[in-house]
C-alpha cells in the first residue's frame, strides 16, 4: 500500500510537471507502459490468493482509472497550450494572393484547346483522326492531288523545300494536310470518314499568316457520298463550334486543283464594334474551303471513281480560333509570352465534350 501512495505520488507529480507530449509519454511508460510500476501490480494479482486479490483489485484499479484520468486530462491541456501558442505566433496575411495547385498551374495553348473541341465535334459524327509527317515527298504533296509538274497552282502555296537528293527529288514541308489523306486512301479501304488536324508550312509571314500554322482537313469516301452530307456536316460542326443553335451558310464556287467542284465557304455574322457574333447579323466571313474528290485524284489513290466518290474540306485552325475567341492578331500564337498566354489559355482539366461542354 505504502509502496503504491509513493509510486502514485510519484507518477501525478511526473504528469503534471511534464511541459511537453514526450515527457507525459514518459510519465505514462512508467506507470502503465509494458514494464512499469502500476502494469506489474495488475499483473500480479494473478498470483494471489482469492482472499488477497479482493483486498487489493479494487485498489490496483481505482488507482489505475486515477492515473489514466490524470495523463488524458493533462494530454488535453498540453494540446490547448499548444494550438493558443501557435495562434499567439503564427499571423496570415490574407492579402497574400492565393496560390494555384501545380495541377492547376499548367494552362492548354487556344490551339490545342481548337483541336480538342473539333475532334471531340467530329467525332461525334463518326469521324477518326489521321496523322502523317510534317516532312513530305513532292509526290503526295503535289502530284497525286492533281497539281500537274510545273503548275502555276504549285507557286500559289510558298512551299518550303529541301535540297534536291542525288536522283533529283526534292522533300518539302508539308503545305497543306492533305498528303495525310492520300496515305490514308492509298492505306485504308472505303468507307473513310477522317479528319486531319496538323502543322503545315508555307514561306509566307504578316498579321494574318505565319510560316507555320495549322489546318484541320476532313473526308469522306464512300459509294453514295454527295454534297449534301457535305453540307449538314459543315454546318453541324459550324453550329457546334461557334456553339449557336443555328447559322446561315453561304457556298460560291472556286478552284482547287483536288476538288471538283470546288466551293468557298462563308459563315453568317454580325460585326459589332470589333466584335464578331456567329449565327446572327447580315455580314459573311469566309471560313473554308471544301468539294468533291477530283476523279484524278481517287485514281492515283488506287481508288476507281466508277465506284467510290467523296468529299473534303479544310480550314485554318489558328484562324477559327482567332475568330471564336477573339484574338485580334495570330504571331502571339507562336511567341511563348506568358502574359498572352495566362490571358488566352485554357485550364488543363477543363477538357471539351460535347456532353459538358467545349469551351465552357
Ligand atoms: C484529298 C482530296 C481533297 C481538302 C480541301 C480546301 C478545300 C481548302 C484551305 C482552307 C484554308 C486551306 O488553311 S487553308 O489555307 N483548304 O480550301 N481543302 S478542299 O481537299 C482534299 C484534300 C485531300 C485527297
Amino acid at each position: 500500500m505504502e509502496v503504491f501512495t509513493l509510486l502514485e505520488i510519484d507518477t501525478r507529480y511526473a504528469i503534471e510537471n511534464a511541459t511537453d507530449e514526450a515527457a507525459l509519454e514518459a510519465a505514462r511508460i512508467g506507470a502503465l507502459g509494458k514494464n512499469g510500476w502500476l502494469t506489474n501490480a495488475l499483473k500480479s494479482l494473478g498470483s494471489m490468493s482469492p482472499d488477497e486479490r479482493k483486498i487489493q483489485s479494487p485498489i490496483v484499479n481505482a488507482l489505475k482509472e486515477r492515473i489514466t484520468a490524470e495523463i488524458a486530462a493533462k494530454k488535453a491541456d498540453l494540446g490547448d497550450k499548444a494550438l493558443d501558442a501557435r495562434l499567439n505566433t503564427e499571423t496570415v496575411d490574407v492579402t497574400l494572393p492565393v496560390r494555384e495547385a501545380p495541377a492547376e498551374m499548367g494552362r492548354v495553348h487556344p490551339i490545342s484547346q481548337v483541336i480538342d473541341e473539333l475532334t471531340a465535334i467530329f467525332a461525334d459524327m463518326g469521324f477518326a483522326v489521321a496523322e502523317g509527317p510534317d516532312i513530305e515527298t513532292d509526290d503526295y504533296n503535289f502530284t497525286k492531288l492533281n497539281f500537274p509538274e510545273g503548275h502555276p497552282a504549285r507557286e500559289m502555296h510558298d512551299t518550303f523545300y529541301f535540297n534536291p537528293k542525288p536522283d533529283g527529288s526534292r522533300m518539302l514541308l508539308r503545305t497543306h494536310t492533305s498528303p495525310v489523306q492520300v496515305r490514308t486512301m492509298l492505306t485504308q479501304k472505303p468507307p473513310i470518314r477522317v479528319i486531319i488536324p496538323g502543322r503545315t508550312y508555307r514561306s509566307d509571314s504578316d498579321q494574318t499568316h505565319t510560316p507555320m500554322f495549322h489546318q484541320v482537313e476532313g473526308l469522306v469516301i464512300d459509294k453514295g457520298s454527295h454534297l449534301g452530307h457535305l453540307k449538314w456536316i459543315l454546318e453541324e460542326f459550324c453550329k457546334a463550334f461557334f456553339e449557336v443553335d443555328a447559322v446561315k451558310m453561304r457556298f460560291r464556287p472556286s478552284f482547287f486543283p483536288f476538288t471538283e467542284p470546288s466551293l468557298e465557304v462563308d459563315i453568317q455574322c454580325r460585326r459589332d464594334k470589333g466584335e464578331i457574333r456567329f449565327g446572327e447579323g447580315e455580314d459573311w466571313l469566309e471560313i473554308l474551303g471544301c468539294g468533291m474528290v477530283h476523279p484524278n485524284v481517287l485514281r492515283n489513290c488506287g481508288l476507281d471513281p466508277n465506284e467510290y466518290q467523296g468529299f473534303a474540306w479544310g480550314m485554318g485552325i489558328d484562324r477559327i480560333a482567332m475568330l471564336k475567341y477573339g484574338m485580334p492578331d495570330l504571331r502571339p500564337f507562336f511567341e511563348a509570352d506568358v502574359r498572352w498566354l495566362s490571358h488566352y489559355s485554357f485550364r488543363p482539366l477543363d477538357f471539351p465534350t460535347l456532353a459538358g461542354g467545349l469551351s465552357a
